[in-house]
């Protein structure tokens, strides 16, 4: 059992240390719901032994980590291993825990896709939806084309998400061991988990925005009522506080 550390007793990096000594997973990300959510939401449903930091001086840790951006993923072990980079360290998590990669190489696939379609999304709402510390990106007449556009036939980046939520809903519909609100029989698979925090942050957008999607709804209502999942979602699982709501509708 490990020995609890006296917060400020020892330098950061001592108890980092301690905490990889210890057998401890340990994912450093901003309070936000934006990229650390879906690694929080793995570690949680994996089982793994995971403590969670905010940085307290991110100016100071910034050079320090790998890619000089969160989420940064710390493994135990020798050597310890830090990744970041949220997609890969999903895909870590899948690898190390067989059951969140996909018990199968079809749900292997399926996992992967699923968290490359949702990056799809990640992607349209950092470059268009406004966030608590940037309220305007793009003109209105945009945002609104972000969210009403269902034109699947244009090039892909000039499609809304209404395009992505079409077939992400296609697919859950399809997939071949999916059912009742799964997309695989385990349904917490760690492109599950990145599908569940990119659909908790566009209900936190618009509340509706699932209604025209059944499988999605169902899936969201399924993982969001988990405890592993609901532990996140209210008080950030391990992490020290929640993860707040980051993208915002417009002012
Ligand atoms: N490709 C990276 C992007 C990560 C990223 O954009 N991180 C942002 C926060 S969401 C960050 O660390 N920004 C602070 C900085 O760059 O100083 C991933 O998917 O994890």
């Amino acid at each position: 059992v490990p020995v609890p550390v006296p917060v400020g007793t020892y330098p950061r990096i001592l108890v980092l240390m301690r905490a990889i000594a210890a057998g401890l997973y340990q994912l450093t990300y901003f309070p936000l719901w934006a990229k650390g959510p879906a690694s929080a939401l793995a570690l949680s449903h994996s089982g793994l032994e995971w403590r969670g930091r905010f940085p307290d001086d991110w100016a100071a840790l910034k050079p320090t980590t790998p890619w000089s951006k969160l989420p940064l993923l710390e493994v135990p072990g020798d050597p310890p291993l830090a990744i970041a980079h949220e997609l890969a360290i999903l895909s870590w998590i899948g690898r190390a825990v067989p059951k969140m990669g996909g018990a199968t190489d079809i749900e292997w696939a399926a996992s992967q896709q699923i968290m490359c379609e949702c990056e799809d999304i990640y992607a349209k709402l950092t470059k268009f939806q406004p966030t608590t510390r940037q309220p305007v990106k793009c003109s209105a007449a945009e945002l609104e084309a972000l969210w009403s556009s269902s034109d699947h036939t244009v090039h892909n980046r000039e499609q809304g998400l209404n395009v992505n939520l079409a077939l992400l809903e296609s697919f859950a519909q399809r997939a071949p061991s999916g059912s009742a609100g799964k997309l695989t029989r385990f349904g917490a698979t760690t492109g599950e988990c990145k599908l569940f925090s990119t659909l908790h942050a566009l209900v936190m957008i618009e509340a509706d925005v699932l209604y025209a999607y059944p499988q999605l709804d169902a899936f969201y209502n399924r993982f969001g009522a988990l405890s592993p999942t609901r532990s996140v979602v209210d008080s950030g699982g391990q992490m020290p506080g929640s993860f707040d709501q980051y993208f915002v509708r417009a002012a």
